[in-house]
């Protein structure tokens, strides 16, 4: 997992899908946001891909949506919400002939914001954007890679990784009451700080660090407590948009 595709933020961004916590982002803002995000990738040492954005595409920006990686495969999403469902074929001309290509097809959808990878099994929320065919399309290509799936319906949340978030090989950051905590067998669970609930989002990096959202700051120090080393970076035009800092890459 060294590399990193990303996507540029559209010059349409600020017609983004939002949803009842959102609010219309500003695209200038974003995009010093996106160069962060985009620098802190290549600090830890990933070999970092950007595609161009696309004004047909307001939230192209939210790559991780269109493809998720399963071993040694490139599942090909369909995502659950039309307008954003032609975002996959840049992400596909980019992976085709870097790895093995799958596809989820009708009538399954899925996002990859609702799978997370870990400790050699899957979790897929079932949401309003993922569906139980593409979740049956999804478990389909993980057996194949002898990876077990569990299926997390959530609720009051965009995608799983809305709520469930990897801080570590091992260790996620839940939002209370969004899914069923029963489910994350052999995961340590900390909790969102109920002062910044929906603030908090992070990627673990290949250098060790993890990258939070610095709207959060009492759970990044949770997390800090805990034992990651975190760097906070301000993403605030991402998550008025409803996104994280899962969701502006796919690492492969
Ligand atoms: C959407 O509603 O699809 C976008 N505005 C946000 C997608 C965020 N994706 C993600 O967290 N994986």
């Amino acid at each position: 997992m060294t590399r990193a595709l990303l996507r540029e933020v559209s010059d349409t961004f600020d017609q983004a899908v939002i949803g009842q916590r959102g609010r219309s982002p500003d695209v200038a803002v974003a995009r010093r946001q996106h160069a962060t995000y985009r620098n802190e990738l290549e600090r830890a040492g990933y070999d970092v891909t950007v595609l161009p954005g696309d004004t047909r595409h307001p939230d192209c920006v939210f790559i991780e949506d269109t493809a998720v990686v399963v071993g040694t495969t490139a599942l090909i999403t369909l995502p659950g919400v039309s307008t954003r469902i032609d975002e996959v074929h840049a992400t596909e001309e980019a992976l085709v002939g870097q790895m093995p290509l799958a596809h989820v097809s009708p009538p399954g959808t899925l996002d990859g914001g609702d799978v997370m990878a870990l400790e050699g099994r899957i979790w897929v929320g079932r949401s309003e954007r993922t569906n139980e065919v593409g979740i049956a399309q999804l478990s389909g290509v993980a057996n194949d890679h002898d990876i077990a799936v569990t299926v997390v319906p959530i609720t009051g949340v965009l995608h799983l990784k809305s709520a469930v978030l990897p801080v570590g090989p091992e260790t996620v950051v839940v939002t209370p009451g969004t899914v069923d905590e029963s489910l994350l067998v052999g995961l340590e669970v900390l909790h969102e700080d109920p002062r910044e609930r929906h603030r908090f989002s992070a990627l673990p990096l290949m250098d060790g660090r993890v990258l939070v959202t610095d709207a959060a700051p009492f759970t990044a120090e949770l997390v800090s407590s805990n034992g990651g080393v975190v760097e906070p970076i301000d993403v605030s035009e991402i998550l008025a948009a409803d996104g994280g800092l899962t969701c502006m890459s796919i690492i492969y």
